[in-house]
């Protein structure tokens, strides 16, 4: 049967779009190189028709399908169980851009396109697409809307959803659902595209999609601030916002210990003042006038802020090239901590303002559970979305901190988030690796319309089984 299915599948894709074996072996491990899974093949379709033609293959089969676009998802939705018995459908090959409508600014791509090619691509067209992330030099955006995925822009642009009028998708019996229309008011029932997005490829696959594009700032400023206390970080925020209004387009902070990772295994990049208080806010503002009037009102900002006494220290980036290097220092942060071993990640999001009482709080929490682990906080504070992650203690054994620990130290942070009404998965999603987590902070009645959504769109469980939610028929493990 596997074999009759790998034979069909070659016919559709060709011989060398079917991968077998050890050619499979960038596409079945996790980009935090926690988990290995093994598929029975790698498809690469290069059509829509054909993404439909293998769908109608492997349902044909009862063969379940993993759709991967770059492979940088962070919590091993991406990849296949360790059964050997699914197949990956690998849509970097469907690259296209399809149209671009200057007028109605929007550009409509295929899936497998690479964020930072769109990126480019829309700006050659004399336009900025916001959605912007440290994996976007890898990270498709049929996989960006699939997990919903937010990034550094957010607070002025919206996420993924945000910046997206339509989709085509091909669903689980291999039909092909063209909702590729670029409109911006649509009131037609039920919202399919809102459905799609943020699934993370358990309940279609996204072929292509037809995206919004925005003006080009006419000048981008930078700031990076030091700040006494989470508390002063929100006041800042709120300052921002007054001051700069819409212009206020990125807002992200790092702790010292954040900081002194990326210090430690990247001391070329010159981490500025991580020394001097326990946060650095790092701003963006974009204005539409120019250059000089940027500046003006970023000054005002930062004086306005050192006079409440909210901002210790603060540079603003003297040209692209500084500012480009202190964005290089923030996107790091994922690297250092790699680089320093596994670790516990919590991505999760909070009302702004409950933010200062929940860290407190789970700080002295797990110190007193693990004394000496390394708490190690960022994130789009603009977004009330925290990176709130953790790291063995300096000088003992990683792997074994996070065999130990990871599932005690989960439960304390996520209680927590509970407590000040906030959520489990601000951008990465759930995947594998937060399902069972899932049951514990989201209500019954919710969780049980996401499983009649997914048995009428997926009755037989064949798009990315067990990811997201158990799936009911089975035990759904791995
Ligand atoms: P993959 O990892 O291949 O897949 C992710 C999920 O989407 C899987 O469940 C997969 O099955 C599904 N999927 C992929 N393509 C499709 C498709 N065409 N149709 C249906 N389902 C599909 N995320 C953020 O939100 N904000 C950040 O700031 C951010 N920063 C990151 C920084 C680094 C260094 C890294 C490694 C990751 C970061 N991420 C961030 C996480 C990751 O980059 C995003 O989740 C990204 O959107 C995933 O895109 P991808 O193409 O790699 O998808
Ligand atoms: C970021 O904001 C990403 O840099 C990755 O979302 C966060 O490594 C992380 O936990
Ligand atoms: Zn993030």
């Amino acid at each position: 049967m596997q074999t009759q299915l790998i034979a069909a599948l070659q016919r559709i894709v060709g011989d060398n779009n079917v991968l077998v074996g050890d050619a499979t072996a960038d596409y079945v491990t996790d980009w935090r190189q926690r988990t290995h899974g093994q598929a029975l093949c790698v498809v690469r379709p290069g059509s829509t028709q054909q993404v439909a033609e293998v769908v109608q293959a492997c349902a044909q089969a009862q063969v379940a399908i993993v759709p991967q676009g770059g492979n940088t998802g962070l919590v091993e939705g991406s990849i296949p169980q360790a059964t050997g018995e699914q197949v990956v459908l690998s849509l970097r090959r469907m690259a296209a851009v399809r149209a671009i409508d200057p007028h109605n600014m929007t550009i409509t791509v295929e899936a497998g396109v690479v964020l930072q090619n769109l990126q480019k691509t829309v700006d050659e067209a004399g336009f900025l697409f916001p959605l912007s992330l440290g994996a976007e030099g890898s990270c498709t955006i049929g996989g960006n809307l699939a997990t919903n995925a937010g990034g550094t822009q957010v607070v002025r642009y919206g996420n993924a959803r945000d910046l997206c009028l339509g989709l085509e998708v091909v669903t689980a019996d291999g039909q092909v659902w063209e909702g590729l229309h670029g409109l911006r008011k649509d009131n037609t029932g039920y919202d399919l595209r809102n459905l799609f997005i943020g699934s993370e490829g358990t309940l279609g696959i996204i072929t292509a999609a037809t995206l919004r594009m925005f003006p080009q700032p006419a000048a981008q400023l930078t700031a990076w601030t030091a700040v006494a206390s989470l508390e002063a970080a929100n006041a800042l925020l709120a300052l921002a916002h007054t001051q700069l209004g819409a212009a206020l387009t990125g807002f992200e902070v790092m702790n010292q210990q954040a900081l002194q990772l990326v210090d430690k295994h990247y001391p070329h990049l010159r981490v500025p003042m991580w020394q001097q208080t326990p946060f650095c806010v790092l701003l963006e503002a974009s204005d539409s006038e120019s250059e000089s009037h940027a500046r003006a009102a970023f000054e005002r900002l930062l004086e306005a802020a050192m006079e409440q006494e909210l901002v210790v220290d603060a540079i603003i980036a003297e040209n692209l090239k500084q500012a480009h290097d202190l964005w290089h220092i923030r996107e790091s942060i994922t690297l250092a901590q790699a680089a320093e071993g596994v670790n516990v990640k919590h991505d999760v999001s909070l009302p702004v303002s409950r933010i200062p009482a929940f860290v407190a709080q789970t700080d002295a929490a797990l110190q007193a559970l693990v004394p000496g682990i390394r708490l190690v906080n960022f994130g789009h504070l603009g977004d009330g979305n925290l990176h709130y992650n953790t790291q063995a203690p300096e000088g003992s054994d990683a792997a074994a901190f996070v065999a130990q620990f990871e599932d005690a130290v989960g439960e304390v942070v996520y209680q927590a988030v509970h407590q000040h009404g906030g959520s489990i998965s601000a951008e990465h999603g759930i995947g594998a690796l937060k399902r069972d987590k899932l049951p514990h902070y989201k209500s019954p009645v919710a969780l049980e319309l996401m499983q009649r959504i997914k048995q009428a769109l997926d009755p037989q469980q064949l798009l990315n089984p067990h990811r997201v939610l158990r799936s009911r028929a089975s035990g759904g493990e791995g």
